[in-house]
C-alpha cells in the first residue's frame, strides 16, 4: 500500500513540475541538445531571420534547443554563387559567425543540387562549361568553408524513387559520374570536412537500393564518403518505421554515419500526385486541403505526439549507428510545409508551435529520455 502512495505522490509531483507542458518547475522547458546529448547531435534548419536574430525568442529557443544547424537556402548554388566568377558569401559567413556565438557544429547545404541553381548554369549545355562551373563551385566554396563548417550535404537528391539516377542537369550532361566527381572535388577541397551524401525517400527499399549502390560506387572509387543523410519528410500516422529501421542498418552496413537530416511530419492531407519532398511539385489550394487554419484539434495533436514518440524511440535504439537528428525548421510557423506542395497552409510538422511553446510530441520525445510524466 505504502508503495502505491508514493507513486501516486512522485506522478503528482511531477505532473506539478512539468505543468503538463513538458515545463519544469522553474518554468525552463527542457533542452534537447541536453536530454540527447548522449545520444546524438540534435538541430534545425535556419533561415536567415533566425540567423540575423530579429526574433529574441528565436535566438533563445535555438541557442537552448540545438547543438548543429543547417542552413535552409542561404548555402545553395544560387544564393552563393550567383553569376559566372561572381560568389555571395555574406549571408554563409553569417551563418558561420552565428555557429560560433551559439555553438552550433554547422552542416552546410548544399554543394550540387539540381534545384536553386543559379540563372547561368539551368541554361548551361555544354558538357565543358558545366564541366567547369562544377569544379569551382565545390572548389571555391568546399575550401573557403574548410575547417568552419563541420560537413556538406556534397549531393543532395541524385536519385529517382526506383533508385536509378535522376536525369537533372548534372547526369544530363556530365554523366551517371558526376557524383563520384562531387565527392572527390570536396575531398580535395575540404579534407577536414565531413561528406555526406543526402535524399528523400533513400528509406524507401527501391530507392534506398539505389542509394547504397551510389555509395558503394564512390567507395569503390577510392573516394571519401562519410555518411548519409535520410532527409526525414514524413505523415502523419504514416511514418515507416520498419524501412526507417532496415535503413538505418544497411547504410551503416557501409560504414558510414547515418543522418535523419530534415526532419518533419506533415498533418496535412497531401494533393494527389505528391510525393516525397520534390520542390518542383506544386499544387493549387482549397480550403478542403487546409482544414486546421484555426488550431489543431487534440486527436491530431495526440497522433503527432505518439507518431514523435515512436520515431525517437527507434533513433535511441538505434543510436549508436544515428550521429545527428535534424528539424527541418524550428517552429510550425517557419516549416516550408505551410507552403509546399500547396501554397499558403497551416501546418504543424514540428515539435514547437508558432509562439515557440513545446508540443505534446516534444514533451514525449524528451519523456523517453527522462521518464517524466507528461499529458
Ligand atoms: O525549405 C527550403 C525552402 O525554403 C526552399 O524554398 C526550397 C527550394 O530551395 O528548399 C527547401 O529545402 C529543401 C532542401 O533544401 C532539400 N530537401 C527538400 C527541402 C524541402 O523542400
Amino acid at each position: 500500500m505504502d508503495k502505491v502512495i508514493s507513486f501516486v505522490l512522485v506522478v503528482f509531483i511531477c505532473c506539478i513540475c512539468t505543468g503538463g507542458n513538458g515545463q519544469s518547475a522553474a518554468g525552463e522547458i527542457p533542452s534537447l541538445k541536453t536530454v540527447f546529448k548522449e545520444d546524438f547531435l540534435v538541430g534545425a534548419a535556419l533561415n536567415r531571420h533566425q540567423v540575423n536574430e530579429t526574433d529574441p525568442m528565436a535566438t533563445a529557443c535555438i541557442a537552448r534547443q540545438f547543438n548543429t544547424l543547417t542552413p535552409e537556402n542561404d548555402m545553395k548554388a544560387a544564393l552563393i554563387h550567383p553569376e559566372w566568377g561572381r560568389y555571395n558569401f555574406t549571408e554563409a559567413d553569417k551563418i558561420i559567425a552565428f555557429g560560433e556565438r551559439h555553438q552550433l557544429q554547422i552542416n552546410a547545404h548544399t554543394l550540387i543540387w539540381h534545384s536553386q541553381l543559379p540563372a547561368f548554369v539551368m541554361h548551361m549545355h555544354d558538357k565543358d562549361s558545366l564541366q567547369r562551373f562544377f569544379k569551382d563551385h565545390i572548389s571555391v566554396i568546399a575550401s573557403r568553408y574548410d575547417g568552419k563548417v563541420y560537413s556538406w550535404d556534397v549531393v543532395n537528391e541524385a536519385l529517382n524513387e526506383d533508385g536509378t539516377m535522376r536525369k537533372s542537369l548534372f547526369q544530363r550532361t556530365l554523366g551517371d559520374d558526376y557524383v563520384v566527381q562531387a565527392f572527390q572535388l570536396a575531398g580535395q577541397a575540404a579534407p577536414h570536412t565531413k561528406l555526406y551524401y543526402n535524399d528523400y525517400n533513400i528509406e524507401r527499399p527501391e530507392k534506398r537500393a539505389g542509394a547504397v549502390a551510389l555509395i558503394r560506387k564512390i567507395q569503390a572509387a577510392g573516394v571519401r564518403i562519410d555518411g548519409v543523410g535520410i532527409q526525414g519528410h514524413w505523415h502523419l500516422g504514416r511514418v515507416p518505421l520498419k524501412d526507417i529501421e532496415e535503413s538505418i542498418l544497411a547504410y551503416a552496413a557501409l560504414g558510414i554515419d547515418v543522418m535523419f537530416t530534415e526532419l518533419d511530419i506533415s498533418v496535412l492531407p497531401d494533393p494527389k500526385g505528391v510525393e516525397g519532398a520534390d520542390v518542383n511539385q506544386q499544387k493549387g489550394y482549397n480550403n478542403a486541403l487546409n482544414p486546421y487554419a484555426g488550431s489543431l484539434p487534440d486527436s491530431v495533436q495526440q497522433q503527432l505526439a505518439r507518431d514523435y514518440e515512436n520515431l525517437f524511440r527507434l533513433f535511441l535504439r538505434y543510436k549508436d549507428k544515428i550521429g545527428r537528428v535534424t528539424f527541418w525548421g524550428v517552429n510550425d510557423g517557419d516549416s516550408w510545409l505551410n507552403n509546399w506542395p500547396v501554397p499558403g497552409r497551416t501546418n504543424y510538422p514540428l515539435l514547437f508551435d508558432r509562439q515557440f511553446n513545446p508540443k505534446m510530441a516534444f514533451n514525449k520525445v524528451i519523456a523517453l529520455k527522462t521518464g517524466t510524466v507528461t499529458k
